[in-house]
């Protein structure tokens, strides 16, 4: 059978917009490899949907008061559309809440029980007696038993990433009721995972060297520590239903069927064919892209189902040849946060930004060994240094010269073959970077590719040339034409509308061309070109500064919403011990430039000086606010805004029309004192 790989993007949950953060860590380098592999001749089959169980969805429902299928089905079409607008070309996209998808996954757990590797068990489990029902994971919230982070989640510490057990909660309290739950015995069944130990040991093993590193160090580390059975049934009616006499509500648990997911979404588009993806084979890759918090549920878990249903023989599911995670992208320097409103989410940005500069400015940022960042000073750098006065003018200064002096015909000329020939050896090594998914250089290198070529036209001044040897001047621009067709086939998995745009100004049919062929002479003497269209028009500051705005804006407004809550819930002294508030006097203020809302201030703290960024430019001259002294956050970690530190925050008053006034300190006081 034909060489073949099968690339799955992790289902997103289909509980709210996707984020800039999944399209770093899953969708842009899936898409990249999958349209590289593409042009390669490669058999590919793309395969990503939506995860449309688990407790977060539950929880949107009730809190919305709506059914869970509800969310599930806005969420689902609008993330499916914000993927094809970015170009991220799954050939399906499927969802587990699919009739299909239920009788796949149940048909999995039935397959492991028979095989032995599935058991029940009776144990304690939280139960809330006025809302009549057992808490699964999320539904109960208590402090960390490790790091007493009040806050804590049943299945997970967010402070300090512990995995719990949620009886292990101190002071558990219901999300459903508020009331403290008790706890009571429920069966669930459990997979025997612990069976698998050693399996998993050499499957890990035997990808030492050649996946990434993070991904085998974070395997290492969970065999280590000795693997345990899992629960993998819940107590909800939400989810695919436990196919078994005397499980009247209790669902598979959401990381059981989601990696299903991607053999039911196979299922769908092939219905007759979709063992051709599945069945272990030699001549099979499977490539799971995904972010860093889902390797132990794609090199651990499914491996360990995958080995369970293949015990008896019947069929041999293919284990994964590939884990290649990423790890996460900041934005602006802060951790990307969806309830903190720090957030870019495609549908509310591909109104004003071309798809593929999205995809370039990530593509340049992909965090692939350590955690990237995000940000819009550098999608701005990104877009007028590189896509436009590199790709754009390389693209612009050919065509227009090609009009002007050539009738906007290809010149009937023979191209430079050693230069030709020298691109393909570039991309040669372009392709190796991609096959080891090493995508931030394979851009990288891809970019050197067109400076070369406009050095290339430089070096050969051919608005010289046509007056002195027109022939000359042909040969030089039908070969910047040849490369300018093989530029737009190299950039085509990062960039692809603009592949499509530059093959439309050749008036070539895309398709025809693949990575090896690129670099060939392939256009025709006298062939008329299409119209010139300038490819990427500059980004203004103005509309970077304003991106800002609204991103401050969001938090600022995502900050208020959560301030009830904070407010109602009663805090001890201690807690408000943790928070040093101190005062400091504003020695210096300057505007930040381009920003109309920012004042950069230098402040005493008694001894110590330090810089704060503030959000009051609006209502205070830097002028005014010198000498005053105001109140800070003196033990806040310290933040960028705008690129710049800044070490505190001070304490100020928004009133309802959004006008700002600081909170002040009686003239006489000195800086550097506690406020209590
Ligand atoms: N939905 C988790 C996530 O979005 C999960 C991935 C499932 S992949 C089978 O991070
Ligand atoms: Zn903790």
């Amino acid at each position: 059978m034909p060489k073949r790989t099968l690339v799955t993007a992790a289902l997103p949950y289909a509980n709210g917009p996707i984020h800039i953060g999944h399209l770093a860590g899953v969708y842009v380098p899936a898409d990249m490899y999958v349209r590289y592999k593409r042009l390669k001749g490669e058999e590919i089959l793309f395969i990503c949907g939506s995860d449309e169980h688990g407790v977060p969805i539950t929880i949107s429902a009730d809190k919305e008061k709506v059914t869970p299928k509800a969310i599930v089905d806005r969420y689902h079409e609008l993330n499916k559309k914000s993927f094809e607008r970015l170009g991220i070309s799954f050939d399906y996209y499927g969802r587990t809440s699919s009739e299909e998808h239920r009788k796949v996954s149940q048909e999995f757990f039935l397959h492991l029980l028979e095989n032995g590797f599935i058991d029940t068990k009776e144990e304690p489990q939280l139960y809330d007696e006025e809302a009549k029902m057992f808490l699964p994971d999320r539904y109960v919230e208590g402090t960390c038993p490790v790091c007493s982070n009040p806050d804590a989640r049943g299945d997970q510490c967010d402070n300090c990433g512990t995995y719990l057990n949620q009886t292990e909660l101190i002071n558990p309290r219901s999300k459903v009721s508020g009331s403290k739950p008790v706890v009571r015995p429920t069966k669930h069944w459990y997979f025997k995972l612990s069976a698998f130990q050693k399996d998993l040991e050499n499957f890990i093993e035997s990808y030492a060297g050649k996946w990434r590193d993070t991904v085998v160090q974070q395997a290492r580390s969970w065999l280590k520590s000795g693997l345990q059975d899992r629960p993998i049934t819940r107590d909800l009616d939400w989810g695919v239903p436990v196919p078994l006499e005397g499980a009247a509500g209790k669902v598979l648990y959401v990381w059981f069927d989601a990696p299903i997911g991607y053999v039911t979404a196979t299922k769908e588009h092939l219905p007759d064919n979709w063992q051709y993806w599945w069945a272990e084979d030699k001549d099979l890759e499977w490539l799971c892209f995904l972010g860093k918090d889902n390797i132990v549920f794609h090199t651990i878990m499914f491996p360990a189902m995958q080995m369970g249903y293949n015990k008896d023989g019947s069929f041999t599911y293919r284990l994964t040849t590939n884990v290649p995670a990423n790890e996460f992208m900041n934005l602006e320097g802060r951790k990307l946060s969806k309830s903190r409103g720090w957030t870019i989410e495609p549908h509310e940005i591909l109104d004003r930004y071309d798809a593929d500069i999205i995809r370039y400015t990530i593509a340049c940022n992909l965090p692939e060994s350590k955690d990237s960042d995000f940000s819009w000073k550098d999608l701005q750098a990104h877009t007028n240094n590189e896509l436009a006065d590199i790709l754009g003018n390389y693209a612009n200064r050919t065509l227009t010269f090609v009009k002007n002096n050539f009738d906007g015909k290809v010149p009937d000329a023979a191209s430079d073959e050693q230069y030709l020939n020298s691109i393909g050896e570039a991309a040669k090594e372009i392709g190796s970077l991609y096959e080891k998914c090493r995508l931030r250089e394979a851009t990288a290198a891809t970019f050197d590719i067109i400076r070369s070529a406009n050095k290339y036209f430089n070096d050969h001044e051919p608005w010289k040339l046509i007056k002195s040897n027109r022939d000359d001047a042909a040969k030089v621009l039908r070969t910047c034409l040849e490369v300018l067709r093989a530029v737009s086939t190299y950039i085509a998995p990062i960039l692809p509308n603009t592949s499509d745009r530059i093959n439309g100004m050749l008036s070539i049919p895309a398709g025809k061309i693949t990575w090896d062929n690129a670099h060939l002479a392939l256009l025709t003497g006298h062939a008329p070109l299409g119209e010139i269209k300038v490819l990427f028009p500059k980004l203004e500051n103005e509309q970077i500064e304003a991106e800002l705005t609204r991103m401050q804006e969001m938090a600022t407004k995502a900050e208020q919403q959560t301030a009830p809550v904070v407010s109602n819930a009663k805090i001890t002294i201690d807690d408000f011990k943790k928070i040093k508030l101190k005062t400091a006097k504003v020695l210096e203020a300057e505007a930040v430039p381009k920003s109309k809302k920012l004042l950069k201030l230098q402040v005493a703290v008694g001894d110590e000086r330090r810089q704060i960024v503030a959000g009051i430019a609006e209502k205070y001259t830097p002028e005014s606010i010198v000498g005053k002294t105001i109140v800070i956050v003196a033990n806040l970690e310290s933040a960028k805004l705008m690129g710049i530190e800044s070490q505190g925050m001070l304490l100020a008053v928004n009133d309802d029309k959004g006008v700002v006034s600081l909170i002040t300190s009686e003239k006489e006081s000195s800086d550097g004192l506690e406020v209590r």
